[in-house]
């Protein structure tokens, strides 16, 4: 066993929605295995923000403003990279958004918001960066699913409805691409800390923990919450010649929520 094959030592790697969060912690592994970063986000503010954050790391990463909904703006940036930099090697679909409103009382807009950026933006920066992995013969596509490509809860009707298709997307481009030495995967967090999940776990007034926050923890064998750090191990792997079979494959990692009926209360 070669373990120079979990190195990203050469590859470009591109991942989304990445100032910050889970997709700030995937760069900062892809880093520190060798990959060169390149991330958006969506405004130079937020972009600004994860240069000067990857600065502090050491890494020299590039940074763009490109709204991943805009196919028009993603093939320019994309072109722009392989002129700057070169053909992407890894693509990270991390960015996206969650909207929790019961879903009687949501817009057609607002369920259409996030469909557009949690499933339809990964379709358009895949198929943007596919045809030169194609040319390349060698490529490697990792979606940022959820436990919501798997399980449904009150009030994130259109996130799950995303996130269930995502999967489905991830499986899709596996067996479409598949031939061209493509691995399109998927990583499933559980619940991650996060800016995004911070409103779950809000002290109470009483300065007791959220109610949901402590029924993730009875929901999780680990009886905790995951961090970004949690994700870098499982993602380094997937964009690494070590998983060059590992195709169409959701890799969940939630402390086991998925295994567990949850703790008896
Ligand atoms: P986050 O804190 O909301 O970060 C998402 C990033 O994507 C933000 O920088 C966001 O910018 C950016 N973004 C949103 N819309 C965009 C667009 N149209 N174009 C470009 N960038 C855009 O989320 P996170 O918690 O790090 O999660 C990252 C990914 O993991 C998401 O796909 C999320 O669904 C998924 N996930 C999260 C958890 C969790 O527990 N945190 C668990 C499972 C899956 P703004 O700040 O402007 O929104
Ligand atoms: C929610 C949370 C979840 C997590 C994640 C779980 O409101 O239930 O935001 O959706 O973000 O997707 O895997
Ligand atoms: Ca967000």
């Amino acid at each position: 066993m070669d373990m120079n094959s979990f190195s990203l030592k050469g590859k470009i790697a591109w991942i989304t929605g990445a100032s910050y969060g889970i997709g700030f912690a995937i760069a900062e592994a892809y880093a520190a295995a060798g990959a060169s970063i390149v991330f958006n986000d969506i405004s130079q503010e937020l972009v600004d923000r994860g240069l000067k954050a990857y600065a502090e790391k050491g890494i020299d990463a590039k940074g763009y403003v490109c709204d991943v909904t805009c196919e028009e703006a993603v093939q320019a940036l994309v072109k722009q990279i392989e002129a700057e930099i070169g053909v992407i090697d890894i693509l990270v679909n991390n960015a996206g958004i969650i909207r929790r409103i019961p879903m009687i009382e949501m817009s057609a807009e607002e369920f259409r918001k996030v469909v557009d950026v949690d499933l339809n933006a990964p379709f358009i920066c895949a198929k943007a960066v596919i045809p030169s992995m194609i040319r390349k013969g060698h490529g490697k596509i990792i979606n940022i699913c959820s436990m919501m490509s798997e399980l449904g809860r009150e009030t994130v009707s259109a996130y799950a409805a995303a996130k269930g298709g995502l999967k489905m997307l991830t499986r899709n481009i596996c067996s479409e691409y598949g031939e061209h030495n493509i691995q399109c995967n998927g990583i499933g967090p559980g619940y991650i800390a996060t800016p995004q999940t911070a409103p779950l776990r809000e002290k109470q007034p009483d300065g007791s923990r959220h109610p949901f926050d402590q029924f993730i923890i009875a929901k999780t064998p680990a009886a905790r919450w995951g961090t970004p750090e949690d994700l870098q191990g499982p993602a380094v792997f997937l964009a690494s010649d070590a998983s060059n079979f590992v195709n169409g494959h959701i890799l969940y990692v939630d402390g086991g929520i998925l295994a567990y009926i949850g703790k008896q209360p």
